[in-house]
């Protein structure tokens, strides 16, 4: 009898032990149901639904469950003992199918007089420039040391290889703290384009991931010029003595995107270029800032404008200033005729920032004939090859998407005092963060900005566009000048290309190429777009908080 007692007590602790574990496990998968319905619910991933803990796998020097045990405080290291310094950016001469090596780590950067954790590939901000030839293909062998998971993204790059193009889930899984992974890239265009993570963009773009890609045209028909220079405009948030802070779970500053209070140009608070009296520079011109619109001009100087986002306009013009919405492009020529120092500036209607100074010297020796410099060539290669798609232009749009907001915290705030801020300042681009008060209480998780097509309703990551290779489509965005904060959005699509036909009925007299539009708030614009490349692809905007707060879809072309 005892020994039957004794089997019923054991059978009825086995029993306990195993339904316990049947409602630790019932309760990680809701947990998990909860993490998938989140990424319903943002149409974004966010970063606290991504894998879970590995057991005794090798990151780095380290385990990678104690670097994912790291991972799980709110915040990111603000430890800068024993990282290198950042090093300026070198240039790498690329040939057809090399091999490049990419790191991206933790380092230490002098920004004023702070010493501030940052990242940068191959320990540099920005990443080398990589100078290549238009139609060659390159594999890199990228490696994450940085203590997040990561992607790259190569913008503006019309891939074949759509695994290559860095797209968390869609393209490609993240790679892990201490990973690597193999991307196969190519360049059918010539222009200045960059790479730069697609995981947590706010916060790793923020922190100095970004570096240029020159490709050079595989005809040699730019114009001659003494010295190539790229530019890169960017800003960065400090307070402190440190980056303003991050969280490790969810986006910040998701109404106006995170401006920043201190300007970069090429990672330096103080950038100086020296040239000689006569000299004609060509500026590749881009802005990796998370959100900030630059309005570029060199004082005392006329700006040769001569190309775009992925290549040359039709026709070369003359223009004071350029306009860059986060992660455009624009190519320029200069003339420096006569010695002095000249400051670049990005000039808003109602601010003037010095982002740097040109220092011309006397000439010191006969220079050559520049007079050619004052001839406007029109480029007869891009005019006929858009001339092929003129029998769109005035097709009516195939497509509408309307860009808008729902903000749990503007709805909460209008009527209190906060609504002091709200003075609904209508400006075509918001050039500062108008309402700091509530853009530092907005996060990814009370800020939901939409992308809406405007047939079925749908949103964000429900949309799911379908197109073939060689479809034309017109596509009109529509921003919305009613809702909750009317701003602008520069709109990127990944692996296709653009022309910008119309803004607010104007249509665009001199055309380019182009990744990404610049919507300004309240305004309607046209693009007709190439669909060149198979895969699924991204769209989104290129205001890095407004892309996390949900402002992306994605498209398929078969
Ligand atoms: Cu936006």
């Amino acid at each position: 009898m005892n020994k039957k007692m004794n089997k019923i007590n054991e059978y009825v602790s086995i029993m306990a032990i195993f339904s316990f574990f049947v409602v630790v496990l019932i309760v990680g998968f809701i947990d998990d149901v909860d993490a998938i319905k989140a990424k319903g619910s943002h149409g974004y991933l966010s970063p606290k639904s991504y894998g879970s803990a590995t057991n005794n796998l090798v990151c780095g020097d380290r385990l990678c469950s104690a670097v994912l045990q790291e991972e799980k405080a709110d915040s990111i290291s603000r430890e800068i003992k024993g990282l290198e310094f950042a090093k300026p950016s070198e240039t790498i001469e690329l040939s057809d199918e090399d091999f490049l090596q990419l790191e991206a780590k933790p380092i230490v950067k002098k920004i004023n007089d702070d010493l501030i954790r940052m990242y940068g590939f191959n320990g540099q901000i920005p990443g080398p420039l990589l100078k290549v030839k238009q139609g060659n293909n390159l594999t890199v062998y990228f490696t994450n040391n940085i203590e997040l998971e990561t992607t790259i993204h190569w913008h503006g790059l019309r891939l074949k290889d759509n695994n290559s193009d860095g797209f968390p889930y869609i393209n490609q899984e993240p790679i892990r703290p201490g990973e690597s992974f193999l991307y196969n890239i190519d360049f059918p265009d010539a222009g200045i384009f960059f790479y730069h993570p697609h995981l947590r963009g706010d916060l790793q773009m923020e922190l100095g991931l970004y570096g240029n890609i020159l490709v050079e045209p595989s005809l040699k028909n730019y114009n001659q010029v003494d010295l190539e220079i790229p530019l890169i405009l960017d800003d960065i948030k400090i307070e402190n003595g440190d980056v303003a802070e991050f969280s490790k779970d969810y986006a910040r500053y998701t109404l106006m995107g995170r401006f920043g209070n201190t300007m970069l140009v090429n990672g330096n608070t103080e950038y100086n270029l020296d040239v000689n009296e006569g000299n004609i520079v060509r500026f590749y011109l881009s802005n990796p800032a998370n959100s900030r619109t630059f309005n570029f001009s060199i004082e005392e100087h006329q700006l040769k404008l001569v190309g775009g986002d992925a290549g040359k306009y039709e026709r070369e013009s003359f223009v004071e200033s350029v306009i860059l919405g986060s992660s455009e492009r624009q190519i320029i020529e200069v003339l420096f005729e006569k010695p002095g120092i000249f400051t670049l500036l990005h000039k808003t209607p109602e601010k003037k920032y010095i982002l740097g100074t040109v220092n011309v010297s006397a000439k010191t020796y006969p220079g050559g004939d520049h007079s050619d410099f004052y001839k406007l060539k029109e480029n007869q290669d891009v005019i006929e090859e858009i001339s092929r798609f003129k029998k769109y232009f005035s097709a009516k749009p195939d497509l509408e998407i309307a860009l808008t907001l729902e903000s749990q915290i503007m709805m909460e705030r209008m009527g209190h005092d906060n609504g002091m801020e709200m003075k609904q300042q209508k400006h075509y681009i918001e050039w500062e963060d108008e309402m700091p008060i509530m853009n530092s209480k907005s996060t990814s998780e009370n800020t939901k900005w939409i992308l809406r097509d405007k047939t079925t309703g749908k949103e964000n990551f429900d949309i799911n566009y379908q197109f073939k290779v060689g479809d034309v489509k017109k596509i009109r965005i529509l921003n919305d000048p009613n809702s909750m904060h009317p701003m602008q959005h520069p709109i990127h699509m990944h692996g296709q290309r653009f022309l910008v036909l119309s803004v607010d009925g104007n249509t665009s007299e001199n055309l380019v190429w182009k990744d990404t539009v610049l919507v300004p708030a309240g305004s309607t614009v046209d693009i007709l777009v190439d669909f060149t490349n198979t895969g699924k692809w991204v769209m989104h905007c290129h205001i890095l908080e407004h892309e996390q707060a949900g402002m992306i879809t994605a498209f398929t072309v078969i």
